[in-house]
């Protein structure tokens, strides 16, 4: 029986797709051991994230939120197996143009992690390694669907390079046997690979070989929250598994304590670095600091508050004199991010950190390990620098930062905020009495009072937990009989100095999202 001129088409764009994918496996594999963030998906990912327009970024984290990441890479795949399949169907016809353009297609893979901010020379061997072996299992799939190794001792047409413009052969039953089996090898040696790149490519658990050094004061034990008495609330301290976590890695950097430097340089007199013991020598605090993202809608949940350790920034720059011209401090990081900090936030009494521990033990690979920035009163876009080191004094004028040059403002102060976090909006409850409850913010001003309106009803003052210092979050309180309907609950919360939070409605581009929260629910 012959096999219909679709079943072959089909042949050929499986040969595409598996040679593109153990393409990618492979490089996914090599990547693991030279540097994970060059494999060809990844840095092809990075890439997308950098080039993508802030508006479209802020669609993509408003309805994927934290998954937008796997959203991206699943793209890529899609893309990518899209353009190998219409490879492998050109290879029917071209063998060798499908050879040149699936080497082109690993070549961009390569001019992507080249490209990355913090490219090495090494970073290309993903995608050369790619490109060997994606064409190799391409020929490799291509000689057996066209019966290829059937007769070994025929040589006229052995290789496909020499009867491109022949019209395909028909293959007998042992060459499509064949041309499974090697199908199938194919598919299982890219899945295999993969994993393993995978498996190589997670952090080693270094923090657990930091011993942390005492800090010069210690914080008050924070009081028992509201938690422990309104269910549904946000906890006083958040666990360090809970906090919310933003950044453009695609792979979570992994950084060697040993060979980690912290690099002071730009506008000051006397340039230097230090090693993560030295740092740990130096003189340490304790604060209890909130941290949220600009990018968090009004009652998002891009927040999160902890007991953070670190050494003050200003002692750092003290020492190697920053000069009078210099309005920002440019930080970098291990993995090319830039971030620029308001000069005056790092060197005025807010007591801005290099942070080393959250919640009482070193901070976890993905919140920045071995070392952060953290600038209370501020968004971390412009302040909470992870895996940082360097710190360049200089000027607006002269250098930008990552979201600056993305027309996020410079001045990223954290505007006063409230969130319902129970009753949940449009869940529907018993009537009787309910506790109304969440958390409010104002770092660096603090929170004096919180209100909420039911309906169209009169503002109510709610009642307040325990105080964690004015650049913690507070939670509150309010006891509420619900009455059959459906109902509107607002919360507003007036800061330390007497402002009340702005009602007007701004969204998280450019300067954070502002207006009160408001959520509907229904009882009966
Ligand atoms: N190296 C690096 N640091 C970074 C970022 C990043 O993308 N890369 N994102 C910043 C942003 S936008 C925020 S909100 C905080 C989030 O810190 P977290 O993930 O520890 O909560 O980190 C900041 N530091
Ligand atoms: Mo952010």
């Amino acid at each position: 029986m012959e096999p219909t001129s679709k079943t072959q088409s089909l042949r050929y764009a499986v040969s595409g797709l598996l040679a593109a994918l153990t393409g990618m496996a492979v490089g996914h594999l090599v990547a693991a051991l030279v540097n994970p963030a060059a494999s060809p998906v990844l840095s092809v990912g990075s890439t997308v994230i950098d080039a993508t327009p802030t508006p479209v970024k802020e669609w993509a984290i408003q309805h994927f939120g934290t998954n937008d990441k796997p959203v991206l890479l699943g793209s890529v795949g899609l893309v990518t197996a899209l353009i190998a399949v219409g490879i492998g169907l050109v290879a029917r016809r071209r063998p060798s143009l499908a050879g040149v353009l699936l080497v082109l297609l690993a070549g961009l893979a390569g001019l992507a992690a080249m490209l990355r901010p913090t490219a090495d020379p090494v970073d290309i061997l993903p995608a050369l390694a790619a490109a060997l072996v994606g064409v190799g299992v391409l020929f490799g799939l291509l000689r057996l669907l066209n019966g290829g190794g059937r007769e070994p001792g025929t040589t006229a047409v052995e290789s496909p390079l020499d009867h491109s413009a022949q019209a395909p052969g028909t293959p007998t039953t042992t060459g499509r046997r064949n041309f499974l089996i090697g199908a199938a090898g194919a598919t299982v040696g890219a899945a295999a690979v993969g994993s393993l790149g995978q498996k190589l490519a997670v952090p080693p658990t270094l923090p657990s070989s930091v011993t942390l050094p005492a800090p010069q004061n210690t914080e008050a034990a924070l009081p028992a929250g509201l938690e422990t008495k309104i269910k549904g609330i946000t906890p006083f301290s958040t666990p360090p598994n809970d906090f919310y976590r933003v950044d453009t890695a695609l792979v979570i950097p992994r950084v060697d304590v040993e060979s980690w430097k912290l690099e002071i340089a730009g506008d000051v007199d006397k340039p230097y670095s230090i090693t993560f013991d030295e740092l740990l020598k130096m003189p340490m605090i304790e604060k209890r600091i909130t941290l949220n993202c600009v990018s968090n809608e009004v009652g998002g949940p891009y927040i999160s508050s902890t007991l953070w350790q670190g050494v003050r920034i200003k002692d750092l720059l003290e020492r190697a004199g920053v000069k009078g011209n210099v309005d920002q401090i440019l930080s970098e990081s291990t993995d090319g991010m830039t971030i620029s900090t308001p000069i005056e936030a790092l060197t005025d009494d807010r007591d801005a950190i290099i942070a080393v521990a959250m919640d009482g033990q070193p901070l976890p690979a993905r919140h920045g390990f071995p070392a952060r920035m953290v600038t209370p009163g501020l968004y971390g876009y412009v302040g909470a620098t992870k895996w940082v080191t360097k710190l360049t004094a200089t000027t607006y004028a002269k250098d930008t930062a990552y979201w600056t040059q993305r027309n996020w403002l410079i001045d990223g102060r954290v505007k006063t905020q409230a969130r319902i976090d129970t009753p949940r909006g449009l869940a529907t409850y018993q009537p009787g009495k309910i506790a109304i409850g969440g958390v409010a913010w104002a770092q660096g001003r603090g929170i004096k009072e919180v209100e909420v309106r039911v309906d169209n009803g009169p503002w109510q003052k709610a009642t307040l937990g325990p105080d964690g210092g004015t650049d913690y979050w507070r939670q509150w309180f309010l006891e509420w009989d619900a009455r059959t309907g459906r109902h509107d609950l607002t919360v507003r919360a007036t800061d330390g100095t007497g402002a009340v939070q702005t009602q007007e409605r701004a969204d998280p581009f450019p300067g954070g999202a502002s207006g009160y929260h408001s959520i509907v629910v229904l009882v009966s």
